[in-house]
């Protein structure tokens, strides 16, 4: 966990929670957003599966906890988005975190099929949707906030010098 969200567990403005620590090496990088944007965040482990009664109490007050986005990672049968989504009006971010078998499209199927009613927004599968998860967190959190959206346009402007100066090897 990182100095941020630990020093930020009871004021954290966005949760991010993932099925197993397996799922961490993905959902780090989400995590690497929010510290970047100074967001304070926390960071749990609620298994859908494993804990039930956990998640649902996670849910229950992620709200009233100040919570304004949570992002959630799982792999395989993927039900914790999906679950956290209707337990919470809070926004809910979907990361498919990649399965050993399937690599991931159980994970995104299973987070991106959720029924008229109950919205989960959902991300690619892996690293580049759980840096986007947080990203889009950022975004919306900046539509209130214009120093966030002043330091998300220069993240975005940094990004543009890095792909302009990208230079494709020497082939025949
Ligand atoms: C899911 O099962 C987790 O989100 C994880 O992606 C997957 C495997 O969990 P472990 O067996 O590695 O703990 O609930």
């Amino acid at each position: 966990m990182s100095d941020t969200a630990q020093q930020s567990a009871e004021s954290s403005v966005v949760g991010v929670i993932m099925g197993s620590s397996s799922d961490w090496d993905v959902m780090q990088h989400a995590a690497a957003i929010l510290d970047e944007f100074d967001i304070t965040h926390e960071i749990r482990v609620v298994s859908a599966h494993r804990m039930p009664h956990d998640m649902v109490e996670y849910g229950a007050h992620a709200a009233e906890r100040g919570l304004r986005a949570i992002i959630a990672g799982a792999g395989g049968a993927a039900h914790l988005p999906g679950m956290m989504a209707a337990l919470t009006p809070v926004p809910v971010f979907g990361v498919p975190v990649p399965s050993r078998y399937l690599r991931g499209e159980d994970s995104l199927l299973s987070i991106v099929q959720m029924p008229k009613g109950v919205p989960v927004a959902t991300f690619a599968i892996g690293e580049a949707g759980a840096a986007n998860a947080a990203l889009h967190v950022v975004a919306c959190l900046a539509t209130t906030d214009a120093a966030l959206q002043q330091r998300l346009i220069a993240f975005r402007a940094r990004q543009t010098e890095v792909a302009r100066s990208m230079v494709v090897p020497p082939h025949v």
